[in-house]
């Protein structure tokens, strides 16, 4: 594919950047905030905790006006269900409530769109006592708490995200969420849970609030072949069910896409339903998608007694699974510090595939390069974090000139904040946290060069980048 010109990004172009509640706010157990599986989970000797993060929780006016001279139109953060409802279920904690509602006020005060993502990766702990996502009951503790939000900030939020990367907790669980050795069929019944789950919200909202916009946020990335061996094109086609459209087929059409439901069959994975499930995930359609992006896979096919295994790796190292598929290095990418690989040209080619199956407007709802940053004179050198989004940015334009209907661009992060994996050692952020996995010093916020960088790319719609 070529372009001979450039189509422009549509003048009301969501730009922004995005950060989740437990990985920013810190304050982990104030203010009635119950504890959360994040909260509680073993965090690997050299790595930072949880509990103050960036501590947005107590800086978020000043944070907001960062975004704000960055000339931000929207903001993705997600809200900790364990601020609004400590046990995940039953009473609701006020100044849980009264944080996030001041939070929009004040986003929306600088004309910054808030785009809420109700549950990203922080279950409350006393739900997961009770089985989790194993337990039905979960499902409508998660149904109640998002109507809480609906009826709550429902006169001032017009774009909710479900579930962030509901793809990457099942199939990378262990890493995601440190969750342990994986148990395949439990895994796919819990994720039979959240689609119903999602399914009951999305629903929920569109009875609540009829003006109000509603999509998932997977973790999407177009899979290549190896080879043009018919057989390692076949593993990359069912990888991509396995990855990405079975997530994105249910919450478009309401059900499970084929190739994957077949590959769960021939595993004996398939979920249990329950009466009334399958009208309940037919009468949801999400408004919108909302993806993330990192990177694009790469797979071969894979013989019955390989090595490969689908409980190394983490969202974006090269994993596989005996007679299904082998993660392969793609040699024409670079890395990033951390062995993720660099692949802007494939975010075009995801939002294509996206957009030619589903026809739904997309925003992308984090991309980004995770890097160690170094704090010199007051200043963050990180022409490498630039060079990462400005070529993912010249992709979107491209995917826009292709024909995709894409409304809005939030890479990861907003501002620094604790990583899944690699503590405060990887930074995202447009503005540098003062902190360091041990040493919280004052916290102190500076603009990165990257921060100026996104403030010319945002004033110029995307011209100058
Ligand atoms: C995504 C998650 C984010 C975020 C990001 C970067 O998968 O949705 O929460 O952390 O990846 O990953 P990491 O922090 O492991 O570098």
């Amino acid at each position: 594919m070529y372009h001979k010109k450039l189509k422009p990004f549509p003048k009301d172009f969501l730009w922004g950047a995005s950060t989740s509640a437990y990985q920013v706010e810190g304050a982990w157990n104030e203010d009635g905030k119950g504890p959360s599986i994040q909260d509680l989970k073993t965090i690997p000797a050299d790595t930072s905790d949880f509990k103050v993060a960036t501590d947005h929780y107590h800086h978020y006016k000043e944070d907001v006006a960062l975004m704000a001279e960055m000339g931000f139109k929207t903001y993705r953060f997600s809200i900790a269900w364990t601020r609004i409802m400590p046990t995940g279920d039953g009473e609701v904690n006020e100044k849980g409530l009264a944080f996030y509602s001041d939070l929009i006020d004040e986003l929306i005060k600088h004309d910054i769109t808030p785009l809420v993502t109700v549950y990203h990766f922080d279950l409350p702990a006393a739900l997961e006592e009770k089985g989790g996502w194993k337990n039905r009951a979960t499902i409508d503790a998660f149904t109640r708490y998002c109507e809480i939000l609906f009826k709550a900030y429902g006169d001032r939020v017009k774009y909710w995200l479900t579930i962030n990367e509901q793809n990457m907790m099942i199939l990378h669980g262990a890493a995601v969420l440190g969750t342990g050795k994986p148990d395949w069929k439990d895994l796919y019944q819990q994720n039979h849970h959240m689609m119903v789950a999602q399914a009951k919200v999305t629903t929920a909202c569109h009875n609540l609030l009829p003006d109000a916009k509603i999509g998932p946020a997977p973790n999407i990335a177009c899979v290549y072949s190896q080879t043009n061996n018919p057989e390692d094109v076949q593993a990359a086609e069912t990888m991509a069910a396995i990855r990405n459209w079975l997530y994105l087929d249910m919450a478009v059409y309401g059900e499970y896409n084929a190739l994957a439901w077949a590959y769960m069959e021939e595993k004996g994975y398939t979920p249990t339903f329950e009466p009334g499930d399958e009208a309940i995930l037919k009468a949801a359609k999400a408004d919108f998608i909302g993806f993330n992006y990192y990177a694009s896979r790469t797979v071969a096919a894979s013989p019955i007694d390989d090595t490969a295994s689908p409980e190394a790796g983490d969202q974006q190292l090269a994993v596989g699974e005996p007679g299904v598929y082998r993660g392969v290095t793609n040699s024409y990418l670079e890395k990033t510090e951390f062995g993720w690989e660099i692949d802007p040209a494939g975010m075009r080619t995801t939002a294509n595939q996206i957009y030619s199956r589903y026809r739904l407007p997309m925003i992308i709802t984090e991309n980004g390069l995770g890097g160690i940053d170094k704090l010199e004179d007051g200043k963050i050198h990180d022409d490498y974090r630039m060079d990462y989004l400005s070529k993912h940015i010249h992709q979107v334009q491209e995917a826009i000139t292709d024909g995709a209907d894409i409304f809005g661009y939030c890479p990861w992060s907003a501002i620094d904040l604790i990583s899944t994996h690699q503590g405060f050692r990887k930074r995202y952020g447009f503005v540098y946290v003062d902190r360091d996995d041990f040493d919280l010093k004052e916290l102190k916020r500076y603009r990165k060069d990257s921060f100026f960088w996104y403030q010319k790319v945002i004033k110029t719609n995307g011209e100058d980048l």
